[in-house]
């Protein structure tokens, strides 16, 4: 039974496999939809940049929409939104001038496929579509308002591309972080949209952040850590891009600095956390609970 003062989801709960697939098709069709009159490899390129992942993020912004009575329809243009922005800064990621992948979610990247040219301009398509796909949430003028300069400010400057620039930096530098400073650089460059994700519902509702904005702080730091975990132990053909090459590099991660166990008892302590944020929801937040449980045991 949820505490009061926090409302029950009116719709049912998805079991969290089930919600992610959900998650995926939403998206898939909103942006689908959007594109289905532009023509050329640009467009093609960012449908195909978009699909193919675990749609984590619009997960969250739908069910964090559930908890607050908000139904999948009304949510789809955040949920959407969010994951043009992820997929965005995955295909300018794996560009030659920043980590030079060839490879994503198992598939040539987009650079590989099409060129670098397509790349950068399926990016910034994606990026400028998200903030067209944002402004269908049904919501208030002012929650929606709220949502549109959140997103900016998550995936700009002082988030997630500022987390970048200073990972970039330190690559440079050749100085390798501390763990103070690798916590700050990836809660911008992962964690501010995951945050964003998980505070779609109480920004649309109008309502309570707080609870939210725990879970999602707690569980960008586990995602981090389970992906630092990955790139250690993981294999590409699994994880679906190359892996290891942080080590190579001599940069700094959460293994690095904490060891392979530390960074597996860091990240089950932050899913406790993440878990313990939700109470206030009751039985509701279960699929997110499941959620941050994944996070930590995923393969890909
Ligand atoms: C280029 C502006 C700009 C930013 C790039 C997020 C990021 C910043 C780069 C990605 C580098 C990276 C692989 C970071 C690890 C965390 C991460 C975002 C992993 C991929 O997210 P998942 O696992 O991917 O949710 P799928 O494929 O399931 O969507």
């Amino acid at each position: 039974m949820a505490e009061a003062g926090f409302r029950l989801a009116a719709q049912e709960r998805r079991p969290l496999q089930d919600a992610l697939s959900h998650a995926a098709q939403v998206t898939e069709a909103r942006v689908g939809f959007a594109l289905s009159t532009a023509e050329g490899s640009v467009p093609e390129a960012m449908l195909y940049a978009v699909g193919g992942g675990k749609a984590l993020r619009a997960f969250l912004a739908l069910e964090s929409a559930r908890l607050h009575t908000i139904s999948p329809v009304k949510a789809a243009g955040a949920a959407a939104a969010i994951e043009c922005i992820h997929a965005y800064s995955l295909v300018h990621d794996d560009l030659p001038c920043m980590d030079d992948d060839a490879m994503r979610r198992g598939q040539p990247s987009v650079h590989a496929k099409w060129d670098e040219a397509t790349a950068v301009l399926a990016g910034d398509g994606l990026q400028a579509l998200a903030f067209e796909l944002l402004v269908q949430a049904e919501c208030s003028p002012r929650a929606r308002m709220n949502l549109v300069v959140s997103l900016a400010h998550a995936a700009g400057v002082r988030g997630m591309v500022g987390g970048q620039a200073a990972d970039i930096a330190a690559e440079t530098a050749g100085t390798p972080l501390d763990l103070e400073q690798i916590t700050t650089l990836q809660a911008a460059k992962t964690g501010a949209l995951i945050s964003w994700s998980a505070l779609v519902g109480p920004r649309m509702a109008e309502a309570e952040r707080e609870p939210l904005a725990n879970y999602g702080e707690a569980l960008g730091q586990a995602f981090q850590i389970a992906d630092d975990i990955l790139d250690e132990t993981g294999d590409a053909k699994q994880v679906g891009k190359a892996v290891g090459k942080d080590r190579v590099a001599g940069k700094a991660t959460f293994v690095s600095l904490l060891g392979l166990d530390g960074a597996k008892r860091r990240a089950g302590q932050l899913v406790d956390d993440a878990c313990d944020a939700l109470s206030p929801y009751g039985e509701d937040a279960e699929t997110l609970k499941e959620a941050a449980r994944f996070v930590i045991a995923r393969t890909h």
